[in-house]
């Protein structure tokens, strides 16, 4: 931790506190989607006398709460916030104003809100009123944090990452992945963390279970079944029984789910073409940021998205997980998702180890 010794007494820096934000921020991992995640502390005196942090979209900011939190301490105190305090009145009042009303002396901000609508005005209005900002501590981390977010005020598209699993022995698994039944496994956290996730029919309809996240009342991604006029054997009650949240069967004309009825909690998108960017689109209508690309099992359904996705520069994210285990290759291993020119566009391929696993993450 960044403590800086003064006068015999340990202060953090604001790094520290910085960093306390995102922390906050966190704890509504997946559940703030159009809005970003924002965490904010109030500090005094080099104690946090306010904490807060942005639950919902149409619930109030990060700032609201941790000015609650902090009451008349607040005065004279330093705000911290992981993002630009906001300048509009959207689905709720500007903190800025929050701020002002409160009489803080100081706001030191993470990264400037990309949305158009704040875009600097926030960090102008709060200088204009006397109040000193400071931009860009652990701005990094603070981007990373909203990474979806900020692609999406961006490109106007929400972020869109692959996954997909391989064995020691080089074959695409159709193992979701070490720990994917566990709380607290990789493939656990990773579904709370997207809006959507992306599964082939193929890949389900010997399963007739969709992933679930196994955190105690973790964040449900809405599941995006894609089902191609090839597939005439998905069995729609079957998925829909397996399913504990929303379920979009994208389809084509041809494909004959359709006339399999419709069903409560089942929603069935008719393309003329199967394609990602008008699954994207549909997403960011329902007001998502981003969504994942599960290519799990034999799917064959994902060749063509995963190829279009990547020559419409649609793809901006791979997680690739190395299981500890063999896999026999039979009919059911899944073809490599990628080829060789798609593989050289990906840049700074990290890995991180999860348990047994070693995770590859890079962007495209
Ligand atoms: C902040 N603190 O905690 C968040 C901010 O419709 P609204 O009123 O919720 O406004 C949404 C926009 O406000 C969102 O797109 C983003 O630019 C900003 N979010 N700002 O100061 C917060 N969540
Ligand atoms: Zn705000």
């Amino acid at each position: 931790c960044s403590v800086r010794v003064c006068c015999g007494m340990a202060e953090h820096d604001d790094s520290f506190y910085m960093r306390r934000c995102v922390e906050l921020a966190r704890t509504a991992i997946g559940c703030t989607s159009p809005n970003p995640l924002v965490g904010c502390v109030i500090v005094k005196d080099g104690k946090i006398v306010g904490e807060g942090f942005h639950p919902k979209a149409g619930q109030p900011h990060a700032e609201v709460f941790a000015l609650r939190d902090a009451g008349d301490l607040a005065e004279n105190a330093t705000a911290y916030v992981s993002l630009e305090p906001c300048n509009h009145f959207g689905r709720t009042p500007p903190c800025t104003e929050a701020l002002i009303k409160a009489k803080v002396r100081k706001v030191v901000v993470g990264m400037v809100d990309p949305n158009p609508l704040v875009a600097s005005k926030g960090i102008d209005r709060l200088r204009a009123a006397g109040i000193e900002v400071t931009v860009g501590v652990e701005e990094a981390l603070c981007k990373s944090l909203n990474e979806a977010f900020l692609h999406l005020m961006l490109t106007k598209k929400p972020l869109l990452a692959l996954r997909y699993s391989i064995s020691l022995n080089g074959q695409v698994s159709d193992h979701l992945g070490e720990g994917a039944t566990d709380s607290g496994g990789y493939y656990s956290k990773l579904l709370q963390e997207y809006d959507a996730v992306i599964l082939s029919s193929t890949s389900l309809s010997d399963k007739l279970s969709l992933p679930t996240s196994q955190e105690p009342g973790a964040n449900q991604p809405l599941r995006i079944v894609v089902a191609r006029s090839s597939n005439a054997t998905l069995d729609v009650p079957g998925l829909a029984a397996g399913v504990n949240s929303k379920l979009i069967i994208f389809t084509d004309k041809e494909s004959g789910v359709e006339s399999k009825g419709s069903l409560e909690g089942v929603e069935t998108v008719i393309l003329d073409k199967i394609n990602m960017d008008a699954i994207l689109d549909y997403c960011k209508r329902q007001g998502m940021c981003s969504v994942l690309l599960d290519f799990t099992g034999n799917a064959y359904d994902f060749e063509e998205l995963v190829k279009e996705s990547v020559e419409q520069n649609l793809l901006q994210k791979i997680l690739v997980e190395v299981l500890p285990l063999w896999c026999e290759r039979n009919d059911r291993n899944a073809r490599f998702p990628l080829n060789m020119a798609e593989v050289h566009k990906i840049k700074n391929l990290q890995p991180k180890m999860y348990n047994k696993s070693i995770i590859l993450e890079g962007h495209l």
